[in-house]
């Protein structure tokens, strides 16, 4: 039988949908996970509803989406960035053994509970603002088991909390203390070894590489997206974060889903990420923020180009110690001059895309997933305004309405 139908009625709606349109009067009809109908109020479709929810004239938009988070990890490096603090760049503690490789030591020697207890409450602050789907990426583990612990962890929380997980292998995060020096030959153990096991226990959506000069070469993100391609893996990049190596340029050959970062792209990687079906360019302001960085990503020349522009929040310990979308949103608009219109679409209908979900999740669609959000706003401009201050109404997530702990109604 199928299951029942639930209307959401009386509802300002911003779709996130192709046409940019905005219906001040609308409804929804959802059945079992996925959104049957949404239109003008007045066009409602003759059916009997099970259940019907009157939103009294609030805004909704889509479920958020983070489709870039390293929210798996283990400790933190609040001290390292008091250190950042006093002057030492991010590059430099990273080549004294800190940075990612001190959350590696840290993950190494985490259980897998502590992982997931550690990760949890990262995981939960994202959800009460909204978001339904999270990407969540390995990186901090460094060697098969390792990393296959930390994905599972991702999983896990994926069937813990109400949310989709996407999981991405990000074994090219930096080169581990077993391979320093021979990168090219950590390249090949993760392409003929790591990813094919990974994938076969199910554990591998998508293939990640840090694209840096104090990571991996253009040459070696080359040779992994090959080995992904062999095995239809889905590929993205950390691409122009720190120096302009040519990592957008040749993951936009490779169809990629998504090129993050780009702080250091230019007209070309503009030019490469808005031509019709090009990667997404992921804005990751946080980061930026936080490492107090001087290059900005060319905002109007990828807006000029047409490329796609997703915002998200990298969570992790250390260029982006945050969990929270909201604020990527606000950093995104008034530190990248993204409009509020274009912050909103970043978290919805182009982070769908930058996972490869954008047939399904990101917009109010018939036959797209019924998860949506429910908001105290006047207006959806209100997403990227707030700063440490929390909107959120009423989640639905599959057609189900979420309940907090702390929610009375
Ligand atoms: N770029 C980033 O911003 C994060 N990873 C990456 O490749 C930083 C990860 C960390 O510092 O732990
Ligand atoms: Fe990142």
């Amino acid at each position: 039988m199928d299951p029942p139908l639930k209307l959401w009625r009386n509802a300002q709606l911003a779709p996130c949908d192709a046409s940019g349109g905005r219906i001040a009067r609308g409804a929804l009809l959802t059945r079992g996970a996925r959104i049957e109908w949404v239109g003008e109020e007045a066009a409602l479709p003759a059916a009997t509803a099970a259940e019907v929810h009157d939103l009294a004239g609030a805004w909704v938009t889509p479920a958020l989406i983070d489709c870039h988070t390293h929210l798996v990890f283990a400790g933190n490096r609040a001290p390292e960035y008091a250190e950042r603090l006093r002057g030492v760049s991010y590059e430099q503690i990273a080549r004294a053994g800190g940075g990612i490789l001190a959350s590696v030591r840290a993950v190494r020697e985490a259980s897998e509970a502590q992982l997931f207890a550690e990760s949890a409450p990262r995981l939960a602050a994202l959800l009460a603002e909204g978001v339904t789907t999270v990407e969540i990426k390995s990186g901090y583990g460094l060697t098969l088991a390792d990393e296959a612990k930390m994905l599972r962890v991702a999983r896990e929380l994926g069937r813990a909390f109400p949310v989709t997980v996407r999981t991405t292998l990000l074994a090219a995060h930096t080169v581990p203390p077993e391979y320093r020096g021979r990168a090219d030959e950590y390249i090949e153990v993760i392409a003929r070894e790591w990813l094919p096991a990974l994938l076969a226990e199910g554990l591998v959506d998508a293939v990640d590489v840090f694209c840096e000069n104090i990571a991996f070469s253009v040459a070696q993100a080359q040779r992994l997206f090959s080995a992904a391609r062999a095995l239809g893996v889905a590929v993205k990049i950390h691409a122009e974060q720190l120096t302009n190596l040519g990592g957008t340029l040749m993951a936009a050959r490779h169809a990629a889903l998504s090129c993050d970062h780009l702080e250091y792209s230019g007209p070309a990687e503009a030019a490469a990420l808005g031509a019709s079906g090009a990667p997404v360019a992921v804005l990751l302001p946080v980061a930026f923020y936080c490492l107090a960085a001087d290059r900005k990503p060319p905002v109007a020349a990828l807006r000029a180009a047409g490329a796609a522009l997703a915002v998200a929040s990298d969570c992790n310990p250390g260029s982006a110690p945050g969990a929270s979308l909201l604020t990527a949103m606000s950093m995104a608009t008034r530190l990248f001059g993204l409009t509020s219109e274009e912050a909103l679409l970043g978290v919805t209908r182009h982070a769908a895309r930058a996972l490869g979900l954008a047939a399904e999740r990101g917009t109010l669609a018939a036959g797209a997933a019924a998860d949506f959000v429910v908001w105290n706003v006047r207006s959806p401009d209100e997403l990227g305004y707030w700063i440490g201050f929390n909107p959120r109404r009423t989640v639905v997530r599959a057609g189900e309405v979420l309940r907090w702990s702390n929610q009375t109604s």
